[in-house]
């Protein structure tokens, strides 16, 4: 066979006329040119992007989706994260925590290396530095990155999701200070994905600061900046240098217009559980005159204690948003519409799809699909109008299709979203998908228990395949996906983190998605609604309200919610505002089991958890 990868003459003047300079960043890219025998290197940055998209489009690989829309599809077995194949890896036993699926690096490294080897003959290796942070953040150090993948697409959606440019690597104090990523795609049609015999791989080598993903070409499995970097290797830099936490957490700010007042929320829902949503929230119209929502970030914060005033500041160290597709319409968030709307560059992935007419479609876009068949594709590629019987009642989209659209693009956008401090955080939600025992809100003020409230959050199984369904699936802060370091330790660190600001955030658990066990409706209306149970922490934490108190938190009052316009039954408002004793009883058992499997959770964190057990026992049914 000839041996077409680049010659180190050619890669030197490749980088050479990028103006990538860094002598680090440059020995790492020959590097793995040398080992996956890529065809060819280019340098790309934001400025690429309509050079890119050309090529994409006239390599079919991306499909025109109306004007400055544009549509493509993955593999039909390569359609989301998959937990099972992600690995943390180190030199560290002492780094394998309950979920971090832990395994030494001198077992992985030759397993990637050997999957990597000669997988990218013939093709070209996109080199993307980037930055994962507001640049000049005192974050930086940690956000600097640099992934060589060798998919067009997935260059595609990392311009979009990352600030990706050569001056993000050039200039830095440690040449060699930058996380390494690379991303292989492989054969996707012969991974075996989801069989014994699955060659997938996506490990975080994280004291060495390395990425390497085999297998995919799909979201958090082949953007590296966004979840392998900015959750899993932030989260375990964060926890090393002491100074900061990484958390799969949306950022908000709500303004009261009339005083000028504005709070910043951050928190953590799981994965598909609503924080794009939330972030992306428009008043409901009975309270849009008087409070304005802004977005800060959907899925990923990072907060320090600012020493000049001791508060918690969070900042989004990214630059897009990869949201759900699904069930986005113009009741439930006209703002995501807006960010996809004509002209704003938007890449849609898996959703349906007409090549006729360019347009696009998915679940809940609109209550019926299309009534003209003529043109349209579901995800998977094949016609609706040949779709055999058995199929009639398919999803047209993937349940887990996206949309990749940048910052400025979200209609709410906030002025200062790029502000390099981040904004101070007033309080740190938790939300998860409950069909039933977890009110509304309930707020809490002491540290230990809010910290408790965050590792024993869950969500209900959303797939046959993951857990018992109806059973809660606990994801500490929303983070089990992408917890790099031991759960013991990483309570710890949230207590001396958020333990040593000056002033503290309150905590509040949240949930939107209560139903009516004989019917199946939601009580609450969820989206823009959501705002009033928002609106009454915030005046709780101001000494406005003094809701009611309950073993587990604080609950608002029904008198104390703002109401106006809500179309809820008086016997569904009053069951998302009460505590069910006896169903929290039995959770409490379960909660002590999750809690018993991490190594050395803080003494702090236990009597927490006996405290809320107490006040459960000695409370009424
Ligand atoms: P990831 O990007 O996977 O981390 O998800 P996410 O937490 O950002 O979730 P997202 O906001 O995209 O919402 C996921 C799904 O939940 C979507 O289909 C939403 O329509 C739905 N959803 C969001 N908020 C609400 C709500 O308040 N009520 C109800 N019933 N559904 C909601
Ligand atoms: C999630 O799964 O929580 C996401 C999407 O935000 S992905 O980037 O695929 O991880
Ligand atoms: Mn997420």
């Amino acid at each position: 066979m000839m041996d077409t990868r680049p010659h180190l003459s050619d890669l030197t003047a490749t980088l050479d006329e990028a103006g990538l300079t860094n002598p680090a960043v440059r020995e790492f890219i020959a590097h793995w040119a040398e080992v996956t025998g890529a065809s060819r290197i280019e340098v790309v940055g934001a400025a690429d992007d309509s050079r890119l998209l050309r090529e994409s489009l006239a390599a079919g690989e991306i499909f025109p989706a109306g004007e400055g829309r544009y549509y493509a599809r993955s593999y039909i077995k390569d359609t989301a994260r998959s937990e099972e194949r992600t690995i943390v890896a180190t030199a560290n036993p002492a780094d394998k925590g309950v979920y971090n699926n832990w395994h030494p690096s001198g077992q992985m490294r030759p397993l990637l290396t050997e999957r990597m080897r000669g997988a990218s003959a013939g093709k070209t290796m996109y080199v993307i530095p980037y930055l994962m942070a507001p640049p000049g953040s005192p974050l930086v150090p940690y956000a600097v990155g640099v992934e060589l993948t060798d998919h067009r697409t997935v260059a595609l959606h990392m311009i979009r999701m990352a600030r990706c440019g050569v001056e993000y690597v050039n200039e830095l104090a440690e040449p060699g200070k930058f996380v390494r990523g690379v991303h292989v795609t492989g054969d996707l049609e012969n991974l075996g994905q989801g069989t014994p015999d699955d060659q997938r791989y996506f490990v975080t080598f994280a004291d060495e600061r390395t990425i390497l993903h085999f297998g995919s070409s799909y979201g958090g499995n082949a953007l590296l900046g966004k979840i392998a970097h900015g959750l899993r290797q932030a989260c375990y830099d964060g926890w090393a240098s002491g100074e900061f936490l990484a958390e799969q957490f949306m950022l908000i700010g709500v303004t009261d217009k009339q005083t000028g007042r504005t709070w910043h929320i951050c928190g953590g829902f799981p994965s598909a559980s609503g924080k794009t949503n939330l972030a992306m929230m428009l008043p409901p119209d009975s309270l849009g005159d008087r409070y304005h929502v802004s977005f800060y970030g959907d899925d990923i914060a990072w907060l320090r204690v600012d020493p000049a005033d001791g508060r918690i500041y969070a900042i989004n160290p990214e630059f897009g948003v990869f949201g759900v597709a699904k069930d986005t319409n113009e009741m439930t968030n006209p703002t995501a519409l807006g960010s996809v709307a004509p002209g704003t560059g938007v890449l849609f992935t898996n959703v349906a799809y007409n090549e006729l007419t360019q347009e696009v479609w998915w679940e809940g876009r609109t209550p019926q699909p299309p009534a003209n068949r003529a043109g349209w594709r579901d995800w998977k590629g094949q016609l609706i109008s040949e779709r055999p019987e058995a199929a009639a009642s398919d999803p047209w989209a993937h349940p887990n299709s996206r949309f990749t659209t940048t910052l400025a693009n979200v209609p709410n956008i906030a002025a200062d979203f790029a502000s390099p401090r981040g904004v101070p955080i007033d309080a740190i939600i938790f939300g998860g998908r409950t069909s039933d025992r977890e009110p509304l809100i309930r707020a809490i003020t002491d540290l230990a228990e809010g910290v408790y409230d965050g590792l024993t959050l869950g969500a209900e199984a959303t797939f046959a395949a993951e857990g018992v369904d109806g059973q809660l699936r606990y994801d500490p802060m929303s983070m089990r996906p992408f917890m790099s370091y031991p759960e013991g330790a990483y309570a710890a660190h949230w207590l001396r983190i958020i333990g040593s600001a000056a002033e503290r955030p309150i905590f509040a658990h949240v949930n939107w998605f209560q139903r009516d066990p004989a019917d199946g409706h939601f009580l609450w209306p969820g989206y823009r609604d959501n705002l009033r149970a928002l609106l009454w922490l915030m005046r709780l934490r101001d000494g406005l309200v003094e809701g009611v108190p309950t073993p587990v938190g604080i609950v608002p009052a029904a008198s104390e919610l703002d109401l106006e316009g809500v179309d809820i039954a008086p016997v569904d408002l009053a069951k998302i505002l009460s505590i069910d004793a006896d169903r929290w009883r039995t959770e409490m058992t379960r909660r002590e089991r999750h809690l018993a499997q991490f190594e050395g959770l803080p003494e702090e964190i236990w009597a927490a958890h006996r405290r809320v057990a107490a006040a459960l026992e000695a409370a009424p049914d």
